[in-house]
């Protein structure tokens, strides 16, 4: 069967691309769509060709799976088919429903006009990919929507609603009905002989742009990008196009195309879009596992965590009763959310109707009897285990039979939580990352009894929730945290050993990290680092020890960021290098005979770095992470850690598994025998092999 029908509807050739699961442009649908315009070409009852997705969506852009195969040279290419829409003799309309995304997209601005369902949404998502819209979208875009806008929409590839793309000129008409509104457009246009003039002849929104516009956007962009290169490679493309002809331009493109698809970057964020849709997956769990509905939903605990919480699932459309002991505990807790929608809707990231539609999902309660016949509970109390399990235990007399009972924890016990239930098959963990509403990890935790089911219903529902999912066997730290302590514990050791806060958190800055380790933990405050560590410097095996800079900085009140002195010592945000710092890492070094001496950047790097990697192994060895990319997946979304580096594991991959295990034999050696190598890091190191591989 060809990947694109073509019918035809009066006067209207339709080619409907039917390539599940996105209609991607691959081979099979370039083909079909040039077979399809020479048969719309040569037939004289045909005046007009549409072209459609079939399903659920129009085309979501380039193949990316067949990128750097045989098939992506097959012709007729995506730029050959661009042409021939745009220099077609007979009238060209995309009608776009669902995404119009990347190639997709662009083979819409090819087309002399376009239409789109309300429902529809239209983008250039290339940057996501490293890569840049190289079928003319960087020439096209900006000669409808104006330079900044151009600018801001194929930098961020956002997503933009139908409304938004009429008014801003990128499709011509809202119509009610793809096919038949696509058709009705057309044959309207060709009744009123309505001339199209092609996209990239149209100049007058790129002539005489002001050199500033690109100067500003290069800072604002830069600042934001951490190291990502495509950003500016798109504007340098957009100020192509202000500056070129459109042939000079398109070529311009596609050597920056080519640029990009060859850079590192592009290797690692496709692993990285790649790693995201296989982290949902749960190879283990039976195929006929069923997806529990949940269309309602009950949080625990209206703090911060539980608050945004809340916000997730009323921002899905999905009722939710938040639960605490008292009425002013609510009130508090709601204040919080209410203020945290109207921060979004000042920004402009909300529209006033969605704030007010989620407020209204959400009500209040402190009586769990009203909980009853909710489809899932949430449990985000502080962390403390009695109080947990007091919790469970009042969940599991009041909640119906087949609801999903889930903590939110980052570190404790699921298997002991769900031992205060007769059900623990039902029980789980959700663990979310503060704040709640904007971070985009859910880490799920199985329980040794949680159900298939269980464990499905809460891979699924995170998609609804606008999070990726990972799922993370039971011990403590789970995938992430668990890693987080090799960070940021070496992170301490280098500066027992001669390297400075400042150059420890530029060297994780450059690498592309939001924040450096040191400031993360004056952010969070030194006090509470003290409470998480209390349990671990219990718990250290013989021959091992933590260094105690976190423990005297606290002592002496330098608690972080929000007394004013920490690491740093603060001015509002500013941050300034602290002589007493010094004194008490020295006084340490000292303590313990550590000779100290500097560091080059690089150093600082691996050493921060590679423990990591390591422990992601050892993750992988005990069934922790189902697999190395789920690990990439969490700390790029829950930690920050670059995209464009592939996670910890990729990029560990890249410097070389043998390297990463050098590093844990001399890590072993300064830091003891938690930090010792991984037994399948060492023999996937020994065998030249890689995470596919384990
Ligand atoms: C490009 O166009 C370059 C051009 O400039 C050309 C230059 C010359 N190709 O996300 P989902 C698969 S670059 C192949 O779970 P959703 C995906 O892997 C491209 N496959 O669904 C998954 O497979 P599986 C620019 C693709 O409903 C399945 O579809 N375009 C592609 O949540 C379902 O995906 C983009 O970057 C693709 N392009 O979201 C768009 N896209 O089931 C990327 C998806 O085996 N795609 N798949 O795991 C998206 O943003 C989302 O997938 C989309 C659907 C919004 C379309």
């Amino acid at each position: 069967m060809s990947a694109v029908r073509y019918e035809v509807d009066g006067n209207v050739a339709v080619l409907t691309v039917d390539y599940p699961p996105v209609n991607a442009l691959s081979a099979a649908v370039r083909t079909g769509l040039g077979e399809g315009l020479e048969k719309a070409r040569n037939d004289d009852s045909v005046e007009a060709v549409i072209v459609l997705g079939a399903d659920k969506t129009f085309i979501a852009g380039a193949d990316i799976t067949e990128f750097g195969t045989e098939k992506s040279a097959v012709k007729p290419g995506l730029r050959d088919l661009i042409e021939t829409l745009e220099t077609f003799p007979k009238l060209t309309v995309a009608a776009i429903h669902g995404t119009a995304l990347g190639g997709g997209l662009e083979l819409a601005l090819g087309c002399h006009a376009r239409v789109a369902v309300s429902s529809a949404k239209v983008g250039l998502p290339e940057v996501n990919l490293g890569i840049l819209p190289g079928a003319g979208g960087t020439q096209r875009l900006p000669r409808l929507t104006g330079v900044e806008t151009g600018i801001d929409l194929i930098t961020s590839g956002k997503h933009i609603p139908a409304a938004k793309a009429l008014e801003l000129g990128v499709v011509d008409a809202v119509v009610d009905d793809v096919r038949a509104g696509g058709v009705a457009f057309a044959q309207k246009s060709l009744a009123e002989g309505t001339q199209f003039t092609a996209v990239i002849e149209r100049n007058d929104k790129i002539s005489g742009v002001e050199p500033k516009v690109f100067e500003e956007a290069r800072k604002r962009i830069g600042a934001k990008a951490r190291g990502k290169i495509a950003p500016m490679v798109i504007i340098d493309c957009i100020e192509a196009a202000t500056k070129m002809d459109s042939v000079a331009g398109l070529k311009y493109e596609q050597e920056k195309f080519q640029e990009l698809f060859a850079s590192d970057q592009r290797g690692a964020l496709m692993h990285y879009f790649f790693a995201e849709r296989e982290a949902r997956k749960v190879p283990d769990l039976p195929a006929d596992t069923k997806v529990r509905p949940i269309n309602s939903a009950a949080v625990i605990g209206s703090g911060t965590m539980g608050g945004g919480i809340a916000m997730v699932f009323a921002n899905a459309g999905i009722q939710v009763k938040l639960v605490d002991i008292s009425s002013e505990a609510l009130e508090k807790g709601m204040e919080t959310v209410r203020k945290n929608y109207e921060i979004s809707v000042g920004r402009g990231s909300m529209p006033k109707a969605k704030m007010d539609a989620a407020l209204k999902l959400i009500e209040t309660t402190t009586d769990y009897a009203d909980l009853a016949n909710t489809d899932i509970v949430i449990e985000a109390v502080f962390e403390k285990m009695d109080l947990k399990k007091e919790i469970f235990s009042k969940l599991d007399s009041v909640m119906k039979d087949g609801a999903i009972l889930a903590t939110n924890t980052s570190s404790l016990d699921i298997d002991e939580i769900a031992s205060a239930t007769k059900r623990p098959e039902d029980v789980i963990g959700v663990h979310f990352f503060s704040p709640a509403n904007v971070m985009k990890l859910q880490e799920n935790i199985r329980g040794a009894k949680s159900s298939p089911s269980t464990i499905k219903t809460v891979m699924d529902i995170g998609k609804k929730l606008g999070k990726n999912v990972v799922l993370a066997g039971n011990c403590d730290g789970f995938i992430g945290n668990r890693i987080l302590q090799y960070y940021t514990g070496e992170a301490e050791f280098l500066l027992e050993q001669g390297a400075t806060p400042e150059q420890v958190d530029r060297v994780a800055m450059k690498f592309g990290m939001p924040m450096g380790p040191i400031s993360m933990r004056d952010m969070s405050g030194l006090d509470v680092g003290v409470l998480v560590r209390k349990a671990r410097w219990n718990s250290l095996p013989e021959g091992e020890r933590m260094s105690p800079i976190v423990e005297r900085l606290a002592e002496r009140g330098r608690i972080g960021m929000k007394v004013g002195k920490g690491f740093y010592r603060y001015e509002g945000r500013d941050k300034f290098p602290d002589p007493e710092t010094t004194e008490i890492i020295e006084g340490v070094a000292k303590e313990y005979g550590v000779k100290r001496r500097e560091f080059t950047d690089e150093e600082i790097e691996l050493r921060l770095f590679a423990p990591m990697v390591n422990e992601g192994a050892k993750e992988l060895e005990d069934g922790t992470a189902i697999r190395a990319s789920d690990i990439d997946v969490a700390w790029v979304n829950g930690y920050g850690f670059p995209a464009h580096k592939g996670g910890p594991m990729y990029w560990g991959e890249r410097v070389g598994l043998k390297k990463i295990h050098e590093m844990a034999v001399e890590a072993e050696k300064r830091n003891g025998p938690r930090w010792a190598p991984s037994k399948l890091l060492g023999r996937l190191a020994k065998e030249g092999k890689g995470w596919k591989d384990a």
